[in-house]
């Protein structure tokens, strides 16, 4: 079979025909609390779309959190939009393909990781009938990629430094420190000093600062770090060009970078020189991948960022993270670093790297048992005539 690369479509030209879509909601609990400038998570409440159609099944993990605290967006609020807004949307089309997906949801104004979940689902079910893998028809380049680790905000410095002692036996080839006023300075200080001076160092602080902590963020040019993600607040973009006047450290923009315009702005304005590409916050892999095209023409490096996904999310973000301008290592980690089982086949961290998935469409299978023992709801939306 010929490969077909975006934008062309992966499937026949009349597209995808779906009868049904059922809306599974699983709570899998997380190896470890996770906690960040936003707030701390136990499980992972997610919300999968499977879209049974004509040409065969798709599989779509929407990455809104329980909670909307990372961003606005939340799984219940996501579930809620896709069912009563995007599926009658998609059903009033007879046939449709995943490139025109967007277009026929663009008069929805936001709920992008509601849009993100819906479009995977279609692409899954169109590359799986094509048999041609997510990573071929993106442009991946690679056939694994460079892990890295997002490390929570711990209740002491021992435990941080234990944390990421075993993350580094582990091969994580970048560690990321998850920051906040009154944890930061002293935790990256402590790693710096404990850790061999080559690794890779980063943090995160989920828009937890303002533009008034500029000062004290330039405190942490000398731990010679990769680059700070989302110091401000998501739509001050401004305001990060002003830090970036401040501070030498890169800024690097995660919540802020919500579409291929906005990412074309915030370079423009000096607002970020890297940015953490996360499908769901943008809309989907197709508007990721017009991002890592646009950041290419710029030379804007790009990682992928992570939402703490199932096995389902994991596998189409590797495949992503194979693109030629993802030069930094992502939050792309092992399923043993969130989950004890997964939904899907593990993935496993092999000298610091992952295996992009090769088969058809997403190219993992979803364990079905699993998910039915983790399930917490399940609808099944249908066509209508
Ligand atoms: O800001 O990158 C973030 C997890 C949930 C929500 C937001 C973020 C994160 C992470 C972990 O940092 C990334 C991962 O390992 O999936
Ligand atoms: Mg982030």
């Amino acid at each position: 079979m010929t490969e077909l690369r975006r934008p062309t479509s992966p499937a026949t030209a009349s597209g995808l025909r779906v009868e049904a879509v059922e809306l599974r909601r699983i709570a899998i609990p997380l190896v470890a609390p996770f906690r960040t400038s936003f707030g701390v998570e136990r499980q992972r409440d997610v919300l999968l779309v499977h879209v049974l159609g004509n040409a065969g099944e798709g599989w779509g993990e929407c990455v809104a959190m329980e909670e909307p605290l990372y961003s606005s967006e939340y799984a219940d609020g996501a579930q809620r939009v896709i069912e009563e807004h995007l599926l009658p949307r998609l059903f009033a089309q007879d046939h449709l393909d995943v490139t025109d997906v967007a277009r026929v949801l663009a008069p929805i104004r936001g709920h992008r990781m509601a849009k993100a979940a819906v479009e995977m689902a279609w692409l899954d079910a169109q590359l799986r009938s094509a048999g041609q893998s997510l990573a071929a028809y993106l442009g991946a380049t690679r056939t694994s990629v460079e892990c890295g680790v997002s490390v929570g905000i711990m209740d002491s410095i021992p435990q941080l430094l234990d944390a990421v002692g075993t993350y580094l036996e582990q091969g994580y080839r970048r560690i990321k420190l998850k920051v906040e006023p009154g944890w930061d300075l002293e935790p990256v200080r402590t790693v710096r000093e404990h850790f061999p001076s080559g690794i890779l160092l980063q943090v995160d602080a989920n828009a937890a600062y303002t533009l008034a902590d500029a000062d004290h963020l330039a405190a942490l040019d000398q731990f010679d770090l990769l680059l700070i993600e989302q110091p401000l607040p998501q739509e001050e973009l401004l305001a990060h060009a002003k830090l970036a006047k401040v501070v030498r450290t890169p800024i690097c923009l995660d919540e802020s970078i919500v579409s291929a315009a906005v990412a074309t702005e915030a370079i423009e304005m000096g607002a970020c020189s890297v940015i953490n590409i996360k499908p769901g916050r943008v809309g989907g892999y197709l508007e990721a991948a017009q991002i890592h095209d646009l950041c290419l023409a710029r030379q804007v490096p790009v990682w992928c960022g992570g939402m703490l996904e199932t096995g389902v999310g994991r596998a189409a973000n590797v495949a992503l993270a194979a693109l030629p301008n993802f030069l930094l290592p992502g939050d792309t980690s092992a399923s043993d670093r969130y989950f004890r089982q997964d939904i899907t086949a593990p993935f496993i961290l092999e000298d610091g790297r992952l295996a992009v998935p090769s088969g058809p469409g997403i190219g993992v299978e979803v364990l079905r048992d699993v998910v039915d023992g983790l399930t917490t709801s399940r609808r099944v939306v249908r066509r209508v005539g």
